[in-house]
């Protein structure tokens, strides 16, 4: 098995071309504007309105300030529904307002929240469901907001890794009553740091936007305790550049994956996560999953092995969110109830993934999974 001779690290960021950037860096050299609702702020803010399908966009400083701010734009109080397979940003957000996390046990194909088990979770003090299109595959949209409706629950998607999924012919972030997107630098679509919360009226779109400025309404008026979570010009100028080269870096990102498609669909013992059927998707992870008993090998000790090699893959998400010492002692962390959600997380292994991933590399990692003849054996 051949060891690679540099890093490959799970992703690493595209960038636009050096020279564009310095032309708009000039530009704001010029005009001595650099936030607060600046130029550069207000064309990404459109641009992206119009890229993603969706009728408003507010830029954030980052995906978890924007999650923060969310809850705080609907006035979420008391237990929110969540998943506790995702980032931690996610949950947090909900810690950061004072909130109670309740965790729903995923899906078993997607490792998003169960719609099927959300109903027994609600209790008086239940204000919002906040499920995670994780790896960028739609929640089950249509279940889950029969259930706020039906309850009276508000719908706030973290959407970090959605950014131009589309569902059924439309945005998946035109779902819930918000989205919030992540636009770090290890995302599709990135502004080295950034994010932005999608809603889908003005009037909404203006408290998000009296939010992240401190709650100002107007020079002497303040109309909520709001917080400082704006992009300033150098990443919203970044950020327009980012989105002239997305669709072919999509691209590529889609190339890779049919690579380990191809090789690593009949390994048997190892799980890849199909795309949903009816999802243009933007392979932002690669995740695998790795059955023991059956692949003859533990998932750490295909990581560790993998990283032997020089191939630095992540366990996303290991370990659960539910499992941390913050939100351990909560009665829905409990094992019991998340089994699908463990076993997930104990099983998986996101592959790097990145648009400039070069064939060579890929075909090292490929090999490394394929650690012995006894592994190449296929599934009947
Ligand atoms: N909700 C969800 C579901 C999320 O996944 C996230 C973020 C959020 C909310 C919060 O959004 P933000 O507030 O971050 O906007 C990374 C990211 O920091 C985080 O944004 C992301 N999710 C999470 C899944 O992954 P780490 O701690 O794993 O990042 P790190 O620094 O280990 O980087 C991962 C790899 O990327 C490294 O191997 C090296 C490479 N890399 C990284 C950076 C920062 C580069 O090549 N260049 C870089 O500049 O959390």
């Amino acid at each position: 098995m051949k060891k690679s001779d540099k890093p490959i690290l799970v992703t690493q960021p595209a960038l636009p071309p050096l020279e564009e950037f310095i032309d708009s860096l000039k530009e704001i050299w010029e005009s001595k504007w650099l936030t607060n609702n600046g130029k550069f702020h207000r064309e990404l803010e459109n641009a992206l309105a119009d890229y993603l399908g969706v009728k408003y966009v507010s830029l954030f400083s980052n995906g978890t300030l924007a999650l923060i701010s969310a809850l705080q734009v609907m006035r979420i109080t008391g237990e929110v529904i969540t998943t506790p397979y995702t980032f931690v940003a996610t949950t947090h957000s909900l810690h950061w307002n004072g909130i109670k996390p309740v965790f729903v046990d995923v899906d078993p194909v997607y490792g998003n929240i169960d719609p099927a088990k959300i109903e027994a979770a609600i209790t008086p003090k239940t204000t919002a469901i906040v499920p995670v299109h994780v790896y960028g595959n739609p929640c089950g949209v249509e279940k889950i907001q029969d259930i706020a409706d039906t309850y009276g629950l508000k719908v706030i998607y973290d959407a970090a890794h959605a950014f131009s999924v589309n569902y059924k012919g439309q945005s998946v972030l035109n779902f819930g009553d918000l989205s919030v997107l992540s636009f770090h630098a290890t995302k599709v679509y990135n502004t080295i740091e950034g994010g932005a919360i999608i809603c889908h009226d003005e009037k909404t779109k203006k408290r998000i936007d009296y939010l992240k400025n401190f709650g100002f309404a107007g020079e002497t008026t303040v109309i909520a305790p709001g917080i400082n979570a704006k992009m300033n010009e150098v990443q919203a100028a970044y950020g327009l550049l980012q989105l002239k080269h997305l669709k072919a870096n999509i691209e590529k990102r889609k190339q890779v994956a049919g690579l380990y498609d191809e090789a690593l669909e009949n390994v048997a013992g190892i799980r890849i996560l199909k795309q949903h059927p009816a999802t243009d998707h933007n392979y932002p992870y690669y995740p695998i999953f790795v059955d023991e008993a059956v692949y003859g090998m533990s998932r750490d000790e295909l990581y560790f092995k993998l990283r032997e090699n020089n191939i630095f893959g992540r366990r996303y998400f290991y370990p659960l969110v539910s499992e941390f010492p913050m939100y351990k002692g909560l009665d829905s962390a409990r094992t019991d109830n998340l089994p699908i959600a463990h076993q997930m997380a104990n099983q998986v292994i996101c592959l790097p993934i990145y648009p400039e991933l070069e064939k060579e590399d890929i075909v090292t990692i490929i090999n490394s999974i394929f650690i012995n003849e006894n592994l190449k054996k296929t599934k009947k």
